[in-house]
């Protein structure tokens, strides 16, 4: 099968996917892209999809999002009839090694290493906080991907590189080569300035009594900051949740609106549950998965703003303090 164009996730399962993918079926391209711009794309049947949606019309299709699973049969296609696999595991870079196993394609010893790195950064599945900041290769890959003030461009030609890199190397390799090191340098000194910020806006509302959910209240500032929210856990780790709040701008100017996501802190899979993409879908005012949400908020002015967010807080710390779900209806 020869392909033209790989499509795959703009994140480190998205770039090991495409490593490993062109091991095998080397293709002629790598785009990096993401599940909502995936529509824009011009995806042909000579191309491929990986760590993405379905879409119309590709060659071969991998993927680990089960929520995703149905889509072609949906468009009155036979999943079964599509090339590549679909299966739910920890990465899709899993899955497509998953296959060439069982099509005995040989493959070199390091994806297995490589593998192993994505499905920790994929699932963020640590068993705790030492796990999740040990300075590991995977670790430095991971943290090398993003900087802030770097063009799309420039982001995805480096994915690019790190692609053909991680394919060739060792993983221990891959974060030792100059161009990943320093940007994984780079990054360390940006989280720590994170983690300064973070710790002066983190607060809990005086009405969450056991301090299950950190505020992270980014409204006050003038920038949005890139930050890294899960930094906030190393000062927090017995929180539930972290809800983050920030502000809309419009032609640079800070509007009334803002946005709020909530985020289950993966350092406890045990705590509560509460299914919050349902709960903001239900109030109309945004949506996402049961552990990852978000909404918005629109006002005429500030004090409006201020009585929203106020009785939504109320609203999710009374949600994030109920006792576990037993089956007994809600309200009861
Ligand atoms: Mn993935």
């Amino acid at each position: 099968m020869s392909i033209e164009v790989v499509y795959t996730h703009d994140d480190f399962d998205g770039i090991g996917s495409a490593a490993i993918f062109a091991h095998h079926f080397r293709p002629a391209a790598i785009r990096f892209t993401s599940p909502k711009r995936l529509a824009e794309e011009p995806v042909g049947e000579r191309d491929a999809v990986l760590d993405l949606p379905y879409a119309r019309r590709c060659a071969v299709w991998f993927d680990h999002h089960e929520q995703n699973f149905d889509e072609p049969g949906y468009l009155g296609i036979d999943p079964a009839s599509l090339p590549g696999l679909r299966q739910p595991a920890p990465s899709c870079a899993r899955v497509i090694l998953n296959w060439y196993q069982a099509e005995g394609v040989a493959y070199p010893d390091h994806f297995a290493e490589l593998v192993d790195a994505i499905d920790k950064f994929d699932a963020m599945s640590f068993t705790d906080l030492d796990d999740w900041l040990r300075v590991t290769s995977g670790r430095m890959v991971n943290e090398s991907l993003v900087l802030p003030n770097e063009t799309p461009r420039d982001r995805f030609r480096y994915y690019a590189f790190l692609a053909d890199l991680l394919e060739q190397r060792s993983l221990a390799e891959c974060a030792a080569e100059p161009t990943v090191a320093a940007r994984y340098r780079e990054r360390s000194r940006l989280s720590e300035q994170n983690r300064d910020v973070l710790r002066k806006i983190g607060r809990f509302d005086p009405r969450d009594r056991h301090r299950r959910l950190l505020l992270l209240d980014f409204t006050g500032l003038k920038f949005q900051p890139a930050v890294d929210k899960k930094l906030a856990l190393i000062d927090h780790p017995d929180v539930d949740y972290v809800l983050s709040v920030y502000p809309v701008f419009e032609n640079k100017v800070k509007t009334n609106a803002v946005t709020i996501s909530i985020g289950r802190n993966f350092l406890r899979p045990d705590g509560r549950q509460v299914d919050w993409g349902e709960y903001f879908a239900q109030k109309n005012i945004g949506g996402g998965h049961p552990d990852a949400a978000g909404a918005r908020l629109d006002a005429r002015n500030k004090p409006e703003r201020d009585r929203l967010l106020d009785e939504l807080f109320q609203e999710i710390i009374r949600r994030v303090n109920e006792p576990p779900d037993t089956g007994v209806a809600e309200g009861s």
